[in-house]
């Protein structure tokens, strides 16, 4: 059974990245993934760990503690692997430039990142996840890093992936040839490959939408939902929705559903973050065979304007995704 660290190795032929650097960017994400898997696992427990930091984050949200420690984690494990260069993440408003102490020409990494999506399910003990998004730099190494090394469309992704702490903790990613998932052996403090070729399944079953928003969605958007509740073929669908974008995408890739968060009246942008939130997702839906756009254009030809814009977002089986874009257009 592979580990992360052989199956990288072992597949060096399918990408023009060096080994050396993407053998230290997962080592790094593996570090504070499992310092996190830690905390989350006894989170229960340990009350200075759980429930809101009492700070505001830069989304206006009630920061929860275990959010804070998930973003330090991954800005001080990418520090001391020198191997990003620079990182933007949820939980801080400005992008944080990671200054170079050797020579390396490795550390040209750049990293967008949620630290912990869906924290605000952790006093319930609903599984939660980090999503990360890899870039390589645009600005010349002997100049200062620009936002615009941050703004990059999601097609130029050099890699995507997420992290579930959920009854197991799972790193799943794509260099672009394909998606695969490692489960932590806690015993041990080792991935192991546990999901070969992930690939949406054939048969649509879920689909995953907030329908408590349903007053305030598009006509498209309703009409999808009832789509996805008439009794012909092989609907009605399952509903599944859990509130959090990780634990709904995993469920969703293993079993075969679409995840819709919309823009609604109140949210005419709608609520998740382009940056670090839909590209990496967008990304591993097209990997695994599936297809992932606003509800109109595909996510990953967005140019991005800021670091935490927001978009409309729909990702799942290619069929899925069609027939709710035919019926935004149907029902404009
Ligand atoms: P709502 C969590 O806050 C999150 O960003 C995603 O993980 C999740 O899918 C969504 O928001 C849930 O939002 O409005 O349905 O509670």
């Amino acid at each position: 059974m592979y580990t992360l660290g052989e199956f990288i190795i072992e597949n060096k032929g399918c990408s023009s990245h060096s080994i050396e650097g993407l053998l230290r960017l997962f080592s790094s994400i593996k570090l504070a993934s499992k310092a996190i898997h830690k905390e989350v696992n006894k989170a229960g427990l340990t009350k200075e760990i759980i429930g809101s930091s009492g700070i505001t984050n830069i989304q206006g949200e009630n920061q929860q503690k275990l959010d804070n420690f998930a973003h330090r984690a991954f800005i001080e494990s990418f520090k001391s692997r020198n191997v990003v260069c620079g990182i933007a993440s949820e939980e801080s408003k400005d992008f944080i430039v990671i200054k170079k102490e050797k020579k390396e020409n490795n550390n040209q990494y750049i990293v967008l990142i949620d630290p912990l999506d869906g924290s605000s399910n952790i006093d319930v003990n609903v599984s939660i996840g980090t999503i990360f998004s890899v870039y390589m730099r645009k600005s010349s190494i002997r100049m200062n890093l620009t936002i615009e090394d941050f703004l990059q469309k999601g097609s130029q992704q050099i890699l995507a992936g997420y992290i579930i702490y959920g009854s197991s903790t799972i790193l799943v990613y794509s260099i672009g040839n394909g998606v695969n998932g490692f489960t932590l052996d806690p015993s041990v403090g080792t991935f192991y490959l546990s999901h070969p070729n992930l690939c949406f399944p054939k048969t649509e079953k879920i689909y995953s939408i907030n329908e408590g928003n349903y007053a305030k969605f598009s006509n498209g958007i309703r009409r999808f939902i009832r789509y996805c509740q008439e009794k012909k073929g092989n609907r009605p669908y399952t509903a599944r929705y859990i509130g959090s974008l990780v634990g709904d995408f995993h469920r969703n890739l293993i079993k075969g559903g679409i995840y819709i968060y919309p823009k609604t009246a109140s949210s005419p942008e709608g609520k998740l973050r382009l940056l670090y939130e839909c590209n990496p997702m967008a990304f591993l839906s097209e990997q695994a065979g599936g297809k992932a756009s606003d509800g109109e254009k595909r996510i990953l030809d967005i140019k991005p304007i800021e670091l935490h814009q927001r978009t409309p977002f729909v990702c799942g089986p290619e069929k899925m995704v069609s027939k709710l874009e035919e019926f935004m257009v149907i029902c404009k």
